[in-house]
């Protein structure tokens, strides 16, 4: 499984970097891309390539010559809408855009949990339920899962939407018990989504292998994702802290406290 030259936008940012590392074995070049400064290419494997997403003109180029694009870059949280749009709403529009005129035939997209935010937590969905955005950036992953459907459907470029759960070391709280994906586990899902023939649109949920969960994952089974990794080894750490009181966002929904982020005084 390699292929010759990857891109990985969001290069920079928390996920970025880790696989920045990771994903080395499975192509000859990485390209990595960011609007903010990245640490300086290593030997003949990496390129750096600076880029805003919201430049249509500066996407294009970034996005020639590359034989598929993990999808990382945009805004992380919620923000107020116009700095979603130009990150998130602009930027995978482009992306799909140069995909297209460039040949790239697979994306892999970073979504979110945030677009099926307001499910409870005592709602169990698998990638079929109708999305519930927990807000601006919710709806921009939203919005991303919707192009990588038109770009496959008039297109035939492939995507694999990984709706991720919360990717950190360690599980912060206790919603992170539910929706913990490790590095590990996250680099198995991209490297499925990346080689795995005949895709079309993919939706998954990006979690590990954890004791108590809301997502099915049986509509992505094509993918061969085995999850190795489960939050249970931190559940002592975790129970450490002091417990949410059932009114709580955290404790309700599935998107936590996103779901109550806002408004931004506009
Ligand atoms: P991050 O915020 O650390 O990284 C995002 C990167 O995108 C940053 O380095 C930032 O500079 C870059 N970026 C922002 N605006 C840009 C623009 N206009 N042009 C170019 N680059 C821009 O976020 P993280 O945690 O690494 O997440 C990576 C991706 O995965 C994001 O798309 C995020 O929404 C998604 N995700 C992450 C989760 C997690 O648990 N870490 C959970 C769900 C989704
Ligand atoms: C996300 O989409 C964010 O990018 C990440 O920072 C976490 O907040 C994660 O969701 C989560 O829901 O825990």
């Amino acid at each position: 499984n390699k292929m010759n030259r990857l891109l990985l936008t969001g290069a920079a940012g928390g996920l970025g970097k880790v696989l920045r590392e990771r994903l080395k074995p499975y192509a000859n070049v990485l390209r990595l891309s960011d609007i903010a400064s990245l640490a300086p290419a290593t030997g003949a494997n990496e390129e750096t390539v600076p880029c805003d997403l919201s430049d249509k003109a500066a996407v294009h180029a970034l996005v020639e010559g590359c034989d598929a694009i993990v999808h990382l870059g945009g805004v992380s949280v919620e923000r107020p809408f116009e700095e979603i749009l130009e990150a998130n709403i602009k930027g995978v529009f482009h992306i799909y855009e140069a995909a297209r005129r460039h040949g790239v035939k697979r994306v892999v997209f970073a979504s979110s949990n945030h677009v099926i935010g307001f499910y409870k937590q005592s709602e169990h969905i698998d990638a079929h339920a109708a999305r519930r955005p927990d807000g601006y950036y919710g709806l921009s992953k939203s919005f991303g899962e919707d192009v990588a459907q038109f770009y496959f459907d008039r297109w035939g470029i492939e995507t694999v939407s990984i709706r991720i759960g919360s990717s950190f070391p360690e599980p912060a709280n206790r919603r992170m018990m539910s929706t913990w994906l490790s590095y590990r586990d996250l680099t198995s899902l991209i490297e499925k989504s990346l080689f795995t023939p005949d895709v079309k649109h993919t939706v998954v949920y990006g979690m590990s292998n954890n004791r108590e969960v809301w997502w099915d994952n049986s509509a992505a089974a094509h993918l061969g994702f085995v999850a190795q990794d489960s939050s249970e080894v931190f559940r002592d750490k975790v129970e450490q802290q002091p417990p949410v009181a059932p009114t709580d966002p955290n404790a309700i929904y599935q998107g936590g406290a996103f779901t109550a982020q806002g408004p931004f005084g506009d």
